[in-house]
């Protein structure tokens, strides 16, 4: 599914991030950027230990926040490491921390002058946050930013799944 959001195309796909060939892609990783499972095994895995290498430099992401490295071997040139609120019930303030995490993504792209990111669906595995809210307050969130900022070609959110991806396209209709 696709929208156009102002100079923006907002494309919803299922895949495998690691092999988008968008000018970056992000990361869902945690605060001590030191890889994990899920996304962000994929990523490092792929992309090989040049990553490794510049997250250890850097050392440490606060949730909501994000940190740009090398692509490595990833046909992204970059990637933007964010890390996702873990879900305790959605009263600690997971929606502003999660929606945080995309539009300080689409801030670091922009400010590279990249002209297009692809995005997980962050927090949504080992992090516990439900797929339908998480789909709404992340498409909110870029939708809000693409409406301000007119340098991104392209957005895309590549989800794991035929189910995370008709969450995220039925979202996406109640927002247009
Ligand atoms: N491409 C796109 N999406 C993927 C891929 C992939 N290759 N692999 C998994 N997903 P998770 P989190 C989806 O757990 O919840 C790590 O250990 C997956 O189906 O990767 O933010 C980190 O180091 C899910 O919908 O990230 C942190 O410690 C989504 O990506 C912690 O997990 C996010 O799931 C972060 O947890």
């Amino acid at each position: 599914m696709e929208a156009v959001i102002n100079k923006t195309r907002l494309a919803l796909v299922e895949g495998d991030i690691t092999r988008e060939e968008t000018d970056a892609i992000a990361n869902a990783a945690n605060e001590g950027l030191r890889g994990g499972g899920g996304v962000d095994g994929a990523i490092h895995r792929a992309g090989g230990p040049a990553i490794m290498a510049e997250c250890r430099k850097i050392g440490y992401c606060p949730t909501g926040q994000a940190v740009v490295t090398t692509g490595g071997n990833l046909k992204a040139k970059y990637v933007i490491h964010t890390v996702g609120p873990v879900y305790r019930g959605g009263t600690r303030g997971e929606e502003k921390l999660l929606a945080s995490c995309y539009t300080e993504c689409l801030k670091q792209a922009v400010a590279r002058e990249l002209k297009s990111i692809a995005f997980p669906s962050i927090s949504t595995g080992v992090y516990g946050y439900p797929m339908d809210e998480a789909a709404r307050v992340s498409l909110k969130a870029t939708i809000g930013f693409l409406k301000e900022n007119e340098t991104l070609e392209t957005v895309r959110f590549v989800l794991f799944g035929k189910a995370a991806l008709e969450v995220y396209e039925q979202e996406l209709r109640k927002l247009l």
